[in-house]
């Protein structure tokens, strides 16, 4: 660190030089993100709670009800307004609650929880700090879990199967229905990754998509995952875990005599009381009706992007929501084009070339894209 500070000013051009180098979701052309632009009203909601601190919301209360109201909405959007859980700063913090609670619920020498393959790399983290094996149940055609395979594997180990709904790669969404009846059938713990889909999926079902059930109205869900930093519009970091039995949350409680409350139950202890209130400033202001909006015109771009690329010839899987996965025999030459014309895109463990369309994707930007892959199709088949 320098001796002396440097002006105001000075700081601020550093800063504005490093921003510089980033991409922004202005500019329309980052097609591999899971985050966007937060709403404006979330925004300042973040600047104006930044010095709350929610390891200590006896010195915030205003602030702790705001948390306890933006997770009383998510609740009731997912199907069990009793819920409870906390806004977190992220899927990653989310999921690894969850098995928390469930590695302590269950009590096995030896616990193991079942994912399937698809599953996020944070249950990997999760599992190696919880001392979990991690065991992987095989997927089908459509990127969605073989039901049959997470029964196979369970075993007397097991504390907890897990279901995505909206899984990373490809949007997709596992028969949660089946799952829920496996875990009432085990009496085992089920665990909902829906950190993506979840302000996705509850819209869709009401704009007429077809939409698989996911959330607490099946009863063997215990708890759920969802992140308010994805299809929410809030600020980073916003995650939300919700268990439908508030008992998980007692078995996650620490003593902390000095505080203002006198247990803990966050993985955190000193946490953002800007996240929960730019969460209960994104849901108040879209109300259900906002985010059916935001999901229709996602859903109508990725429909375009679907229609527009079949049309120039590639191989495109039925998107499960907005998110799109694409094939061509010179994938790999196409996605580098595509890359050098400034589009970020990201491609699956399998080599397809993938884009989630989030609000900041317009329809103007579909059209260049496809302009760019239409270009680049034609270079290509010139070289060849
Ligand atoms: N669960 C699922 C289904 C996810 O897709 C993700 C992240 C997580 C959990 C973990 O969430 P956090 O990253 O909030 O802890 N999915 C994206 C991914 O890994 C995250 C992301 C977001 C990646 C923005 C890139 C990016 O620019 O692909």
């Amino acid at each position: 660190m320098q001796e002396k500070g440097r002006s105001e000013e000075e700081v601020r051009s550093l800063l504005r030089e490093a921003r510089r180098k980033d991409l922004s979701y202005a500019s329309g052309r980052i097609l591999s993100s899971m985050c966007t632009s937060p709403l404006e009203v979330a925004s300042r909601a973040f600047c104006e709670f930044l010095e709350t601190n929610l390891g200590d919301p006896g010195l915030f209360p205003g602030t702790r009800e705001l948390e306890e109201r933006a997770v009383r909405a998510i609740a009731s959007l997912l199907g069990c307004v009793e819920a409870k859980g906390f806004i977190v700063s992220g899927g990653t913090e989310a999921n690894i609650t969850a098995l928390f609670a469930a590695r302590e619920a269950a009590k096995r020498s030896r616990p193991e929880v079942v994912v399937p393959e698809t599953a996020h790399f944070s249950f990997e983290k999760a599992a190696r700090m919880l001392g979990l094996r991690l065991v992987k149940a095989r997927v089908g055609e459509d990127n969605t879990v073989i039901v049959e395979d997470v029964e196979r594997r369970i075993t007397r180990s097991t504390v907890a199967i897990v279901g995505i709904a909206g899984n990373t790669e490809y949007g997709a969404v596992d028969n949660i229905p089946a799952l829920s009846e496996i875990a009432q059938e085990h009496g085992l713990y089920l665990h909902v990754d829906a950190a993506f889909g979840g302000f996705v999926l509850p819209f869709l079902k009401e704009l007429g998509f077809p939409a698989r059930e996911f959330d607490f109205s099946l009863g063997g869900v215990c708890s759920i995952t969802v992140d308010p930093h994805k299809m929410g519009l809030a600020p980073v970091p916003s995650g939300c875990i919700l268990f439908r039995d508030p008992g998980y949350l007692e078995l996650l409680q620490v003593e902390s005599p000095y505080l203002t409350q006198p247990r803990q139950c966050t993985l955190l202890g000193t946490r953002s009381g800007a996240s929960a209130a730019a969460v209960f400033a994104a849901l108040t202001f879209l109300g259900k009706e906002g985010y059916r909006r935001v999901v229709k015109r996602c859903m109508e771009t990725t429909l375009y992007l679907r229609d527009g690329l079949r049309s120039l010839g590639m191989h495109v899987h039925e998107p499960w929501m907005n998110l799109l996965v694409f094939d061509h025999p010179r994938r790999r030459e196409i996605a580098q084009e595509l890359r050098s014309r400034g589009w970020a895109i990201s491609r699956t463990r399998r080599g397809e070339i993938r884009l989630v369309i989030m609000p900041h994707v317009k329809r103007e930007h579909a059209e260049k894209f496809l302009s760019d892959v239409e270009e680049v199709a034609e270079k290509l088949k010139k070289s060849r």
